[in-house]
C-alpha cells in the first residue's frame, strides 16, 4: 500500500489533494487536528493532518465519485459490484452509493464531534484562566464546556487579550440567556400556603422563621405555622419558639385529616408556612408520603431548600426524586459555609427552577437574602483571579 500525509484547513480540502494525488481509492488511515500559534500566541490556528493510501493495483472503479466526500470501505465494495452482470449494474451502483452515502454521513458526523473535543481541550493558553476561574467556582463541566467553546469563537479573531472584565461580561450573558425562563426572586404573596421540603438538617426551619419574620417585619402579614415534623420533639418546640416570638399559631398534623383541619382553624390568615420533616429523599416513598399529607395545589408555593454544603450528586439526587411534586423555586442554605456559587447556577439551569432565597448564617432573622441575578453574579466573580 503507498501510505502519504496531508495538511489542510479542512478535512474537505485534505481529501480533494488525496485524491488528485491518490486516485479515487484512496482510504484515510488516520486524522489528526493540529494547533499552530498565531498573533502572539493568543489565537490558534487549526489544521488537519491526514495520511491516507492506497493499493497499488490498479482497478477501474465502477462507482461514480461523489464530489467533495471521503470513501473509506469504497475499495471493498467495488470488488463486489466487479462481478456482477451488466444488466444489474445499475442497481447495484445506487445500492453501493447509498451505502457509500450512509458511510460519508457517519463519517461527518465523526468528524465533527472529533472537531468540537478538540475545541474544548484545546483552548488556547490565554484562555485558560477564565476557564479555571469557572471551575473555582463549581460551575458545571457542561457549562464551562459550552461557555468554553462561545468564548474561544468570539475571540479567536480578537487582536487584543481578552480581560477578565470582557470575560466576565461574556459569561453573564451566556449564563443569563440560560436563565431566561428562570424566575429569581423571594415569596410572591399571592399565595397562601408555603411548603417548605427537604432532606434532614438542610436549614428548612430556621429559614421558615426568617420567611417568617420578614413576613410579619417588612410585610404586615399575618401569618401562622403548619409542621408535619413529628417525629422529633425538639423539631415542633424549635417551630414553636419561632411562632412564640411572632405571636404566631402553630398547628402540629399526624394525617391528611389533621391537615384539613388545621387549613379550616388557620383560614383567617395571610401565609401558612408548612414545615415538614427532613428525610432520607433519596427514598421514593418519603415524597410519596409528602403527597398523600400536604396539599400542592395552586393555592400553594412550594420551595425546595438545598445546603450549598451538599454534594451537588445527592443534591440531584434529591431534585430527580421530587420530580413529581411542583416544585416552584429553590432555596439555597449555608452559603456561608461554602464558595461554590456555580452550584446555584448549575441546578437552576439543569432543572429550569427558579430561586426564592439563599440564607448564609443561623441568625434569625437575618441571615437570609432575597438575591436578583445582578447579585449572583456579584457573587460569582468576586473570588480570587489569577
Ligand atoms: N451556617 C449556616 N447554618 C445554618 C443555615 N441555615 C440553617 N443553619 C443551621 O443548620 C442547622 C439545621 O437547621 P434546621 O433549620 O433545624 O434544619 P431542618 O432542615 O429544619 O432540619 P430537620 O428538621 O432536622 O430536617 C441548625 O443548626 C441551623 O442553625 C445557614 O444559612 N448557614
Ligand atoms: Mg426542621
Amino acid at each position: 500500500m503507498k501510505m502519504k500525509k496531508y495538511n489542510a484547513p479542512s478535512i474537505a480540502e485534505a481529501m480533494k489533494l488525496i485524491r488528485a494525488d491518490l486516485g479515487e481509492d484512496a482510504v484515510i488511515l488516520n486524522s489528526k487536528v493540529v494547533v499552530t500559534k498565531k498573533f502572539l500566541g493568543l489565537v490558534k490556528k487549526r489544521s488537519f493532518e491526514v495520511v491516507a493510501g492506497v493499493d497499488r493495483v490498479e482497478k477501474k472503479s465502477l462507482v461514480p465519485p461523489l464530489p467533495e466526500l471521503p470513501s473509506i470501505s469504497a475499495t471493498v465494495q467495488q470488488e463486489e459490484v466487479i462481478r456482477v452482470a451488466p444488466n444489474e449494474q445499475r442497481k447495484d451502483e445506487s445500492f453501493v452509493n447509498e451505502e457509500l452515502k450512509k458511510e460519508i454521513a457517519d463519517l461527518k458526523s465523526i468528524m465533527q464531534s472529533v472537531q468540537r473535543q478538540s475545541i474544548q481541550s484545546q483552548y488556547p493558553d490565554e484562555l485558560l484562566p477564565f476557564i479555571d476561574y469557572l471551575k473555582s467556582q463549581e460551575l458545571s463541566i457542561e457549562l464551562i464546556t459550552a461557555i468554553g467553546d462561545e468564548l474561544f469563537k468570539h475571540f479567536k479573531n480578537s487582536d487584543h487579550a481578552i480581560s477578565f472584565h470582557e470575560m466576565r461580561e461574556f459569561v453573564e450573558n451566556y449564563l443569563r440567556q440560560q436563565l431566561l425562563h428562570v424566575e429569581i426572586g423571594g415569596l410572591t404573596y399571592d399565595k397562601k400556603y408555603i411548603n417548605v421540603l427537604g432532606p434532614t438538617g438542610v436549614g428548612k426551619t430556621t429559614t421558615i422563621a426568617k420567611m417568617a419574620a420578614r413576613s410579619v417585619l417588612e410585610k404586615k402579614k399575618k401569618i401562622g405555622f403548619i409542621t408535619t415534623d413529628t417525629y422529633r420533639i425538639a423539631a415542633i418546640e424549635q417551630l414553636k419558639i419561632y411562632a412564640g416570638l411572632l405571636q404566631a399559631p402553630v398547628e402540629i398534623v399526624y394525617s391528611r385529616e389533621d391537615y384539613k383541619n388545621a387549613i379550616k382553624k388557620l383560614d383567617y390568615l395571610d401565609l401558612i408556612f408548612i414545615d415538614t420533616a427532613g428525610r432520607n429523599y433519596k427514598e421514593a416513598k418519603y415524597v410519596n408520603d409528602l403527597q398523600t399529607l400536604i396539599d400542592f395545589s395552586d393555592r400553594s408555593e412550594s420551595f425546595l431548600v438545598v445546603s450549598l454544603t451538599a454534594k451537588e450528586r445527592d443534591v440531584e439526587a434529591i431534585v430527580e426524586q421530587f420530580e413529581q411534586i411542583p416544585i416552584n423555586k429553590f432555596i439555597f442554605t449555608k452559603m456561608d459555609e461554602t464558595n461554590s456559587i456555580g452550584t446555584m447556577f448549575n441546578l437552576m439551569i439543569k432543572y429550569k427552577k427558579g430561586l426564592a432565597y439563599y440564607t448564609n448564617g443561623q441568625e434569625v432573622p437575618e441571615d437570609i437574602e432575597q438575591p436578583d441575578l445582578e447579585k449572583l453574579f456579584e457573587l460569582f466573580f468576586q473570588g480570587e483571579f489569577e
